[in-house]
């Protein structure tokens, strides 16, 4: 009796507490659900212009990236396999160019690994890297039988917890786990393209990658270091086989909350302010440097960054803010350009126009940026969902 009262008396208070939360909601929560409209409306507008087309891209053939964990677990198998098949592909870069080179994989490490200082921090950054990860999903689906499409990985739904997210659980239908925990260690001293050095301290892990389909012995590197020291041989162009390492960062995580994203998606009004927001001037945070410094490991080396096969699900997810940004407004934003065509414009050089040319080295032929500022059009035919 005494019990049935004291809880009675206590029932106003637990309401009390139980509905505080409701009144003052989470503002992560709120500008997740706000990503989520501006991606329906987004999907809508491309949808209405594709859904009249009877050739080219149309709602027939577009392919859907998902998000990592939106796929079923047969579709993330199917995608692993495609990866390891890619890596398991001989090379078609000639040694004479890049002696490192061993598979059909490390053709898109080395053709990044040149590329560097003319896509990073300048106005080819958005557009090459949404071709070079078409070309990377071209390549998995006509090389290796895979039938999906590309997937990104929503940073917003893993930066409280990354060793807890599905796509690092070390699982063999994830990308893999957390490198060996490493204790004691410095932070990592990288050299970004413009010239500027920064400090990373370390995360939770910074040895070989431990458990699933990447983990030592079973995935291998093979170029670089080229923007760590030491140097791999010859300045990272060399045959240099080692483990690929991963060191998950919360400090970098934090930077890919959906209240970051969000403000980005709402708060640029032009492609200069989402460059510069997303990318970071040289050594200043954003979400696209922060995402590969969350992963850390092969990650800091921006040069062979795509060492990792995380760099494509994390690339598709910095192409999809961008689809998303231009989706708001598809015949004002989509011929948006911004920067110039050099690193941190060094040496100084003329803004990028629908004209200036991408190369891609081995993988394909120079295509013009104009070609590639649409994801339904010409060569692209995607959505994200
Ligand atoms: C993300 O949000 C946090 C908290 O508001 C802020 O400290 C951080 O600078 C933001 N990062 C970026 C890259 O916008
Ligand atoms: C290059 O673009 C910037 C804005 O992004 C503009 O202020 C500048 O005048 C442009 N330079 C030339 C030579 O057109
Ligand atoms: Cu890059």
């Amino acid at each position: 009796m005494r019990l049935l009262a004291l809880l009675a008396g206590a029932l106003p208070l637990l309401t009390l507490i139980s509905a505080a939360p409701e009144s003052r909601p989470d503002p992560e929560a709120v500008a997740a659900r706000r990503i989520d409209k501006l991606q329906r409306q987004y999907q809508t507008h491309i949808l209405d212009t594709i859904k009249p087309r009877t050739t080219g891209c149309t709602t027939k053939t577009i392919l859907r990236r998902k998000e990592w964990h939106d796929l079923s677990r047969r579709e993330r198998l199917a995608y692993i396999a495609a990866v390891r098949c890619l890596a398991a592909l001989p090379a078609r870069t000639p040694r004479s160019a890049v002696p490192g080179v061993r598979s059909r994989y490390d053709d898109f490490v080395a053709a990044h690994l040149a590329l560097t200082p003319l896509v990073h921090f300048s106005g080819r950054f958005l557009p090459f890297h949404r071709q070079y990860v078409h070309l990377y999903e071209r390549a998995l689906r006509a090389e290796c039988g895979y039938r999906g499409a590309q997937p990104y990985w929503d940073w917003t739904r893993s930066w409280r917890d990354l060793r807890g997210a599905g796509v690092f659980s070390g699982a063999p239908w994830s990308m893999g786990s957390d490198g060996v925990s490493v204790a004691g260690r410095e932070p990592t001293v990288v050299q970004l393209p413009g010239g500027l050095a920064i400090a990373i301290p370390p995360g939770t892990g910074g040895g070989c990658v431990e458990r699933g389909p990447f983990r030592e012995g079973r995935f291998e590197v093979h170029l670089g270091p080229v923007g760590l020291s030491p140097q791999g041989p010859e300045g990272g162009l060399g045959f240099n086989p080692r483990c690929l390492t991963r060191d998950l960062n919360l400090f970098f995580s934090g930077d890919g909350r959906p209240s970051n994203v969000s403000r980005l998606l709402d708060g640029c009004a032009d492609v200069g302010c989402l460059n510069v927001q997303m990318d970071g001037a040289v050594g200043a945070r954003g979400v696209h440097t922060s995402g590969h410094f969350s992963i850390g490991g092969v990650e800091l080396d921006v040069f062979v960054s795509p060492s990792d096969p995380m760099f494509w699900l994390h690339h598709a997810q910095i192409d999809r803010v961008w689809s998303i940004w231009q989706g708001q407004d598809l015949e004002g934003r989509t011929n948006q350009l911004w920067g110039t065509e050099t690193a941190a414009n060094v040496p100084p050089s003329p803004n990028v126009t629908l004209e200036t040319p991408i190369g891609f080295g081995v993988l394909a032929g120079p295509v013009p940026i104009g070609d590639i500022v649409s994801t339904v059009d010409k060569d692209l035919c995607y959505i994200y969902v």
